[in-house]
């Protein structure tokens, strides 16, 4: 079975967008809205245990902050509070805020020029995956991903395997075809649970997570100049990823 398609998580593996990126976003919108809710980098780690700002939003009231009286018009509260959060993000964003992770570009303009198919599964806003895509790959690059699955596009976000059957169905394609790209256990979760083999690259805040089943588990892709640490997994005795290790991992059994 041949390597048809690669298939991106976002937030933590094209990018290190979390700590310095979303959320500074999230604490933004909650100073416009002069609330006294502030999310330090610890806290921040914890509450990365739900996928979806505005789920993750409900989930700090609900766990963390007993003290907010919830009014009947909470809910359109965590949605206006979403908007401005996002605005703040894709503004962080433009002001090329945020690099993409090492190894990232290279692989992507590899596949490319081979002709291996694209794709995005994200539990993150559209607009989030637009402007990353926008101001630290390249202009236009949106359009080198075929499909671009993210946000509410499915009601059920990682772990639940939603987004990858989506981005699966959209290009008429077998999980074997594929291999996903992940930095979670939440998205491992989802990966694996449609049935896709995951190559894993680390980041700070999911280094301790459970990456059973992974197919390797990399400090990151690495590149020549910068070799990659391989965790768990055997990279053949290369220094970075390319194609031809993709290929070498997804024909392995
Ligand atoms: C990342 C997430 C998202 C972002 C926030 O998921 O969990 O919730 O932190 O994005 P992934 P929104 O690694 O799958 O990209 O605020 O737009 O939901
Ligand atoms: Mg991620």
């Amino acid at each position: 079975m041949p390597l048809d398609a690669l298939i991106f998580d976002v937030d933590g593996t094209l990018a290190d967008t979390e700590r310095d990126g979303h959320r500074l976003a999230f604490n933004a919108a909650f100073s416009e809205f002069n609330l006294d809710w502030v999310w330090d980098v610890p806290t921040y780690g914890k509450l990365l245990a739900v996928t979806g700002g505005k789920e993750r939003m409900q989930h700090y009231v609900n766990t963390l902050r007993p003290d907010f009286v919830k009014t009947k018009d909470f809910e359109d509260l965590i949605v206006q509070l979403h908007r401005a959060k996002t605005r703040h993000y894709t503004e962080l964003l433009a002001q090329g805020g945020i690099p993409l992770r090492p190894g990232v570009k290279q692989l992507l303009n590899e596949a490319r020029n081979q002709g291996v198919r694209l794709a995005i599964a994200t539990t993150t806003t559209p607009e989030n995956v637009s402007a990353l895509l926008t101001h630290s790959l390249a202009p236009g690059s949106e359009s080198w991903f075929e499909q671009i699955g993210a946000g509410d596009i499915v009601p059920a976000k990682k772990p639940a395997p939603d987004i990858y059957h989506w981005v699966l169905q959209k290009m008429d394609l077998k999980p074997t075809q594929c291999l996903a790209f992940e930095d979670s256990e939440n998205g491992i979760l989802a990966s694996r649970g449609a049935g896709l083999k995951t190559v894993v690259t680390i980041n700070d805040y999911t280094a301790d997570h459970d990456f059973t089943g992974a197919t390797v588990l990399l400090s990151d892709l690495g590149s020549p100049e910068t070799p990659m640490q391989v965790l768990s997994g055997s990279a053949h005795g290369k220094t970075y990823v390319d194609l031809e290790l993709l290929r070498t991992w997804h024909a392995e059994s």
